[in-house]
Order: structure tokens, then C-alpha cells, then sequence
């Protein structure tokens, strides 16, 4: 009986690690697609063929939403401006950085894109996601066209989960991560220690 109250214990603390490991997620757009498990795989995740659809976004005061799992990151955005990308186009010199930044609070965080003028409307681009929360660098994507008006985008869905409610510009606000980063690890670190204990008592 204690035997098993401990093993549930032990995979209870387990899967909360398994959900601390969430990484992050792209939540509006909705990225080409997401896997825990491949998220790590350059360039967009395990997700290597571009949507058959493109989502339409703004040239100007354009965004992606992401949901963060790890409280404290660094992020930078490329575009590639290519129509149907494949991984071996995802060099540096055909990407160009439209954000970069970092963040110090967990879930939902809205990343402001900065094209510069002389990207046209109606111009294919690839949107790659490059996040750092501390575990290895991980991969979303989305296949986009940019307009002028893009009506069925919704400025709405960018929100910061701090409560600040402007699009920080595409500054570079990793000064306070790198504390709460290790604080963070040092507690993941910790359940998993204890995790191993309970499971090497039941042995
Ligand atoms: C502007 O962006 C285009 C495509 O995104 C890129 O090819 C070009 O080098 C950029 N120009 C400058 C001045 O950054
Ligand atoms: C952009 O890609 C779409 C397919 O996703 C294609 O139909 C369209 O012709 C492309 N636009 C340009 C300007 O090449
Ligand atoms: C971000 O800010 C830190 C601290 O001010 C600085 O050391 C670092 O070079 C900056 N990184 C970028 C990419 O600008
Ligand atoms: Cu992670």
C-alpha cells in the first residue's frame, strides 16, 4: 500500500516535470504544426513542409503570440522570403531577423514584428520562432502572406500574461532572465531528484 502511494507519487512528480517541459507553444498564428518531442529540431519544429494555406498578416504592427512553459527566455524571429521553403533554405543569409528579445514571465507573450520597407506587399514569407528557455533552442513556424490590411488578422490576440498591454518593441529585455532562468531549473531540478529517490525506495 505505501508502495503504491509512493509510485504514484513518484509519477506524479514525473508528469510535472513532463509538463514543465512544455517549452512553448505559437498560439496565434497557429504555427504549421507542434510536437513536444521534435520541437528542438531546427528549423520549424519537425514540421518541414509549408501549409498549403497561408495565413495573411500585417506588413506594419504585425505580431506572433506565443505561450511560454519556461518563465524566463530569449527569442529571436526570422523571416524567410522564399514561396516554398524547404530546410536547406534556412541559412543565415536567406533569413532575416524581424524580432528578437527576451522575457521574464511565463505563458502567453505577444512578439512584435518589425519588417523593413523594403518588403512589398503581398510577399510569401516563412516566419521562424527560434526560443531559448534554458533547455536547448526550439523551433515553431509559419507560413505567411504579407498585406497591407490584412482584415482576419486579430491585433486582439497580442497579450502579455505581465500585463503589459503594448507590444514591447523589438528591444532586448533579457537583462532580469538569466536569474529567474537558473531558479526555475534549480526547482525542476529539485522534483526530479526527489522523483528518483521515491522511485529508488520502491526498488
Ligand atoms: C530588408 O528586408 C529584406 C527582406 O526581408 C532583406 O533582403 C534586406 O536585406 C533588408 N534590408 C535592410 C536594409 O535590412
Ligand atoms: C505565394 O504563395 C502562394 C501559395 O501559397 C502562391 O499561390 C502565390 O503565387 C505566391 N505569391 C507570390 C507573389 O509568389
Ligand atoms: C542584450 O542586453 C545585454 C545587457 O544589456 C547585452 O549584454 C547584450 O549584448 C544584448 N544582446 C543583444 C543581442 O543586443
Ligand atoms: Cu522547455
Amino acid at each position: 500500500m505505501t508502495n503504491r502511494l509512493l509510485s504514484l507519487l513518484a509519477i506524479t512528480l514525473i508528469s510535472m516535470q513532463s509538463i514543465a517541459l512544455a517549452h512553448f507553444t505559437m498560439t496565434y498564428p497557429s504555427s504549421r504544426g507542434f510536437d513536444t518531442l521534435k520541437e528542438p529540431l531546427a528549423p520549424c519544429g519537425g514540421y518541414d513542409t509549408p501549409t498549403a494555406e497561408r495565413v495573411q498578416m500585417p506588413l506594419k504592427s504585425s505580431f506572433i503570440q506565443i505561450d511560454s512553459g519556461h518563465t524566463a527566455y530569449t527569442f529571436v524571429v526570422y523571416a524567410l522570403l522564399k514561396n516554398d521553403p524547404v530546410n536547406p533554405d534556412f541559412i543565415p543569409s536567406n533569413l532575416v531577423q524581424v524580432a528578437q528579445g527576451g522575457r521574464s514571465y511565463p505563458e502567453g507573450a505577444c512578439l512584435p514584428l518589425t519588417f523593413n520597407e523594403s518588403v512589398q506587399p503581398n510577399t510569401n514569407v516563412t516566419l521562424q520562432v527560434v526560443y531559448n528557455g534554458g533547455d536547448g533552442l526550439l523551433y515553431q513556424c509559419v507560413d505567411a502572406v504579407l498585406v497591407d490590411s490584412a482584415p482576419s488578422f486579430d491585433a486582439s490576440k497580442c497579450v502579455n500574461a505581465d500585463g503589459s498591454n503594448e507590444p514591447t518593441p523589438s528591444g532586448n529585455q533579457s537583462d532580469t532572465a538569466p536569474n529567474q532562468g537558473s531558479s526555475l531549473r534549480i526547482a525542476y531540478g529539485f522534483t526530479f531528484i526527489i522523483a528518483v529517490f521515491i522511485s529508488f525506495l520502491l526498488v
